[in-house]
C-alpha cells in the first residue's frame, strides 16, 4: 500500500472511532443491558456489541477484501494472518465501563500478511485517541508522540494486571517491588496507551489478541518492546501473557521472571 493510500485510510479510520465515541456516550444517557460472560468478573453490554457491530461494518467497507477478528464475534473467524487483518476490542475495560463510567477505551489493530500495519487505541472519557503505525509515526488526537524515554523497571511505575498480582504470576510481585510501584487500571488499552505516554515503564497480563493487537503497533512504532515473558515474539492468534515495555525494563522484567 502506498503512503498515501495508507494516510487515507488512518484518516478514515480515526473519522469511524470518533463517530463510535459519539455513539457510545449516547448510549450512555441510555439503561445499559449487562450479562455475564464465563463468570461474575467477565461483562458484556448492549454497547459492546453495537459497537463491535459499527465498527466491524465500517472496517469492511474501507477494506472489503479484509477479514476482521472481533472480541464479540460479530466479524469473521480468522484462523490465518494471511493478507488484511483487522483485529477489534469494541469496549475494552467493560467492567470499568459498568461500574466507573471512565477508564475503558476502544481498540483496533491492522496487519497485513501479519506486519504491524496500524494501531488506535481510544481512551473514550479522556478523549485520547492515540493512532499510526511503523510508516506514519503515532499521533494523540493529531499531535505527534514523542517516543518515550529507555527508562529501567527501577525508576518506573510498573503496570500490573490485578488477577496475576493476586496470584503472584509471572513474579508479578517482585516485578512490582523492584519498580517504584505498581498501577492497575482494569483496562488494557488504558494501560498500553500510559506506557506509550512514558507514564509506565511496561505492562504486563494475560491477554487476548483484541487486547494488545492496536498497543503492540503503537509500541513497536516508538520503539517499545512487545513479547512474550520469556522473551519470545507474541503471536497474534493466540493468548497469553504479554509485556509492553521500554527496553531496559523488559530486560530487568526478563531477568525477574527467568
Ligand atoms: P475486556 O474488558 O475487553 O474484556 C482487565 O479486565 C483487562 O483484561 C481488560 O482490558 C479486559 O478486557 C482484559 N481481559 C482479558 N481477558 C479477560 C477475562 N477473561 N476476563 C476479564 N477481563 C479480561
Ligand atoms: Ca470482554
Ligand atoms: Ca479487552
Ligand atoms: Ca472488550
Amino acid at each position: 500500500m502506498s503512503n498515501t493510500a495508507l494516510q487515507q485510510l488512518n484518516q478514515a479510520v480515526q473519522a469511524v472511532m470518533r463517530q463510535a465515541r459519539a455513539q457510545v456516550l449516547a448510549q450512555m444517557g441510555t439503561q445499559l443491558t449487562v450479562s455475564e460472560k464465563t463468570s461474575r468478573k467477565d461483562l458484556v453490554t448492549n454497547v459492546d456489541k453495537s459497537n463491535e457491530h459499527f465498527l466491524v461494518h465500517a472496517l469492511r467497507q474501507l477494506d472489503p477484501a479484509a477479514k476482521i477478528l472481533g472480541e464479540e464475534g460479530l466479524g469473521d473467524p480468522v484462523e490465518s494472518m494471511t493478507g488484511h487483518v483487522w483485529i477489534v476490542d469494541p469496549i475494552d475495560g467493560t467492567m470499568n465501563f459498568v461500574h466507573q463510567r471512565d477508564h475503558f477505551a476502544m481498540m483496533i489493530g491492522y496487519y497485513v500478511d501479519g506486519e504491524p500495519t496500524l494501531g488506535y487505541i481510544y481512551d473514550v472519557m479522556g478523549d485520547r485517541l492515540y493512532a499510526g503505525g511503523p510508516a506514519l509515526g503515532v499521533t494523540v488526537n493529531e499531535q505527534p508522540l514523542p517516543a518515550p524515554a529507555d527508562r529501567g523497571l527501577s525508576a518506573g511505575l510498573f503496570g500490573a494486571s490485578g488477577p496475576l498480582l493476586i496470584h503472584d504470576k509471572y513474579q508479578m510481585q517482585a516485578i512490582a517491588h523492584a519498580s517504584l510501584g505498581p498501577r492497575i487500571m482494569g483496562s488494557a488499552g488504558i494501560q498500553i496507551s500510559q506506557v506509550l505516554a512514558g507514564e509506565l515503564v511496561g505492562y504486563l497480563s494475560y491477554l487476548r489478541p483484541w487486547d494488545f493487537a492496536a498497543g503492540r503497533v503503537l509500541a513497536e512504532t516508538l520503539g517499545l518492546v512487545v513479547s512474550q515473558v520469556d522473551g519470545k515474539p507474541v503471536n497474534m492468534l493466540s493468548s497469553g501473557a504479554v509485556l509492553i515495555a521500554t527496553k531496559s525494563a523488559q530486560r530487568a522484567i526478563l531477568t525477574i521472571v527467568r
